[in-house]
């Protein structure tokens, strides 16, 4: 192979980076798309004929990964945070007037003013500045994977221009799609009869959390970038603004409407000018963000929890519309609750249709005085479920109807439950109804539950969706079979399921309890219940006035328990697990109960027991354990490292117990 060859692809290599550059980032092409087109060809042939030549940062080597099968987890380095809003002016004065104390300044803070996208946060992680891997932001610790989807992306280099360039540069953008892309997009989906995105911010996250990079490549997607996470060996300016021109250096492509802003003032009218400007730019954007310029002073105003105190994202005002309520429909929620849902005469905000709003709850319909065939105002914020934000009563029709709380899940037909008092209306189906099923399963299946090791939340959505477990009686009747035609699932770790769960078969009747996720029965009532009624057969016969006998049981925990009872289907559900061979010892409570009254906090690590084990004894002696002190706290017991609980008790001079007084008491007690 000849050094000419090698060479010669070198050097396509930088003319085509160099083209991009021009192209994506100075947004000056110096060559037409034929010419650029034709260079890429030319690189492209002379690689199939020396393949050993090919490197991944090559601009051919763009698509072609294969699709995945699922994203891999990434953790953060340097977390991502998100930005604290604003939505009016005061609220920007505040954050500015913050600024000002926090720093011990009366003189004008500098701000870097952005355009605030609405995309999708990715970082981009570059080593020598060679792209490594890109990763989604995720809850900020953790994103996923999706170093391929973001390969596609022409301008997103994938090599950094300039010298010197940091041995690893991370930096964190926006990845959106134009108006124009966007329509474009869903034209061609109408087109060939496939699902349409909401908006352009729904269409970018939706094409990067694509498995198959080659259909992401098709997308038209593009990025800004906006700040650096990690950084080794190399080094920056002293502000925000010329942090960002040195982005630019490297190659990476920053929005053309940033501007450095002396003081607030001048941050509010950079928002007015971007409004202004908004309609008409060729993508979407929610709001500005203001970060303070120096990154000496970002250092010195540092973090609170999530967000940092040095920038604030100032937000566009949400947008209203009038339309009609033409039916009102009920979704059960994953845990039960009923929401709601406004079905509307389909109108256009800001180019997104809107054809359904949230109406909360019941009691928010009867505040808002909501009925089927009023026009009411709509309230569509950014990424957020439209909601109804009130009824234009002049309006509304004769044949106006009040909306009526169903009787029966409209999932499963069980029975509705709306204790009084609550907002939150819910289907007492929690076994059987399909919308409930993956939660239900996943708690029972928890360690403080029947403890099935092995059997996690990803095996459980497994599970059910692949039809074998629909309750969860269902987990005891899982076969060999069955279980080995899953995916990644040997025939090992299958035998080694089917041990755990007829181990989980031997429990207790309060964990057993406590597993049926009964609406707030936690271990604790849980465990009262089973000392109380001693078997599932007592609790169902049970009354709401007897069941109110049992300590912590109030009126709406003893409705809950009996709907709970006397739902016939939860009633087959336990048979069929006890007939699977679930059991548990007779409930025997012990008599001698000298700590009957007393109420016990355990703070700190004990070095004897676990936390668990010392409140077990505990409560075998007839003490209750909770979580927090007060004034009613008879003794906290404080181990290694203790906190913020012994604090409180020598404030509400509550008996204190060191470890080696609690061991004596329990001898003494037992
Ligand atoms: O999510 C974001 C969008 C835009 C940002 C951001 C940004 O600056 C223009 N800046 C920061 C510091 C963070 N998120 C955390």
């Amino acid at each position: 192979m000849s050094d000419k060859i090698k060479k010669n692809i070198e050097q396509l290599r930088e003319q085509l980076n160099e083209h991009n550059y021009l192209y994506y980032v100075m947004d000056s092409p110096t060559i037409s798309d034929a010419e650029y087109d034709a260079l890429f060809d030319k690189l492209k042939k002379l690689e199939a004929k020396h393949p050993a030549l090919v490197t991944p940062d090559s601009p051919t080597q763009r698509v072609g990964a294969k699709p995945l099968k699922s994203f891999a987890e990434v953790k953060h380095r340097v977390p991502m945070l998100s930005l604290e809003n604003a939505f009016d002016d005061e609220d920007i004065l505040a954050f500015d007037q913050r600024i000002h104390e926090r720093l011990h300044t009366e003189k004008a803070i500098e701000y870097c003013c952005e355009p605030k996208m609405d995309g999708l946060a990715i970082s981009i992680r570059y080593e020598d500045g060679h792209l490594m891997h890109a990763a989604t932001r995720g809850d900020g610790e953790t994103g996923e994977d999706v170093t391929d989807n973001i390969k596609t992306i022409k301008s997103v280099p994938l090599l950094l221009r300039g010298k010197p360039i940091p041995r690893v540069l991370e930096v964190r953008g926006e990845v959106y799609m134009s108006k124009k892309g966007f329509d474009e997009l869903n034209d061609e989906a109408l087109k060939k009869g496939q699902k349409i995105f909401a908006n352009p911010r729904n269409a970018a996250a939706g094409s990067i959390r694509q498995l198959d990079p080659n259909i992401v490549a098709a997308r038209p997607l593009t990025i800004f970038f906006y700040g650096v996470g990690e950084i080794e060996d190399g080094s920056l300016p002293d502000n925000h603004f010329a942090m960002l021109q040195r982005l630019k250096q490297w190659g990476l492509r920053i929005s053309p409407l940033i501007k450095v802003a002396k003081g607030v003032e001048e941050c509010l009218a950079f928002y007015q000018a971007i409004g202004k400007k908004r309609d008409k730019l060729p993508y979407e954007i929610d709001g500005v963000v203001y970060k303070v310029n120096q990154l000496s002073e970002q250092k010195k105003l540092g973090f609170v929890t999530r967000a940092p105190r040095w920038a604030v994202a100032h937000k566009f005002p949400a947008e209203e519309v009038n339309t009609v309520i033409e039916a009102v429909e009920f979704q059960v929620g994953r845990t039960g609750a009923l929401t709601p849902v406004a079905r509307l005469t389909p109108v256009h905000v800001r180019g997104v249709t809107v054809r359904n709003a949230t109406l909360h709850n019941m009691d928010e319909i009867k505040r808002k005085d909501i009925h089927v065939g009023d026009t009411v105002i709509v309230r569509r914020a950014g990424d957020v479920i439209p909601e109804v934000v009130g009824v234009i009563v002049a309006k509304r029709p004769k044949a106006a109807k009040r909306i009526v709380l169903p009787k029966h899940c409209p999932v499963c037909h069980s029975h509705i439950e709306h204790v009084e008092g609550e907002a939150v209306a819910r289907c007492t189906g929690g076994l059987i109804c399909a919308a409930q099923r993956k939660e239900s399963i996943k708690h029972f299946s928890s360690r403080r539950a029947m403890d099935v090791e092995g059997l996690g939340d990803k095996l459980v959505e497994q599970l059910v969706d692949a039809g074998l477990v629909s309750s969860i009686a269902d987990i005891y009747q899982l076969t060999l079979d069955e279980l080995i035609k899953l995916e990644r699932m040997g025939e090992k770790s299958a035998q080694n399921l089917l041990d755990q769960i007829e181990k989980s078969k031997k429990t207790t009747l309060e964990r057993f309890l406590y597993s049926l996720g009964i609406r707030e029965v936690g271990e604790a009532t849980a465990k009262q219940l089973a000392r109380h009624f001693k078997t599932p057969q007592a609790l169902e016969k049970a009354s709401i006035e007897s069941l109110q006998e049992v300590e912590d049981v109030g009126p709406v925990v003893a409705e809950h328990i009996a709907n709970f009872f006397s739902e016939p289907h939860n009633l087959r559900v336990i048979d069929k697990m006890v007939k699977a061979g679930v059991n548990w010892p007779s409930v025997k409570v012990s008599e001698h109960q000298p700590l009957a009254g007393k109420t016990f906090v355990l703070t700190g690590t004990l070095s004897h027991m676990t936390r668990d084990e010392a409140k077990e004894i505990l409560e075998k002696l007839g003490a209750k354990v909770s979580g927090s002190v007060s004034a009613k706290t008879s003794y906290v017991v404080v181990g290694e490292e203790a906190g913020s609980k012994l604090d409180k008790a020598k404030k509400l001079n509550v008996n204190i117990m060191n470890e080696a007084a609690f061991q004596r008491f329990l001898k003494q007690h037992s």
